[in-house]
């Protein structure tokens, strides 16, 4: 019984260890993420009929990279034109946008219009 309980305890702490290390790691990712310069940082890249990641937050001035991962050509077009469209992106090629004003700007793929995505722009 008391060995039951040891090792329950030890199971419960190598747990608790466990999970503060994947988040110092989430951490640690993160940090090196926005010390990282030039446009990858932002970059939604489209695969399988989808927007990765389907929402995202960035700064205003910030640069926002989709890249077309997908056999088939896919569009990104502002809802409400409020910035430029794409043109049709073939295979691994890729579109740059610069955040603007702040404020959430939806958009979808034009060729298949339930592809949507969101930017949501910080000051
Ligand atoms: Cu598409």
């Amino acid at each position: 019984m008391i060995t039951f309980i040891r090792k329950n305890k030890k199971t419960v702490l190598l747990t608790v260890l466990i999970v503060l290390n994947s988040c110092l790691a989430a951490l640690g990712d993160g940090a090196a993420t926005s010390a990282a310069t030039g446009d990858k940082k932002n970059t939604i890249v489209i695969k399988d009929f989808m927007f990765n990641p389907q929402a995202l937050k960035v700064k205003s001035g910030e640069k926002i990279t989709w890249i077309n991962r997908d056999e088939e050509p896919h569009t990104v077009v502002s809802v409400g034109k409020k910035f430029q469209k794409s043109s049709a992106l073939d295979t691994d090629q890729e579109f740059t946008i610069t955040a603007g004003a702040p404020g959430t700007y939806e958009y979808f793929c034009s060729v298949h219009p339930k592809m949507t995505g969101t930017i949501v722009v910080e000051k």
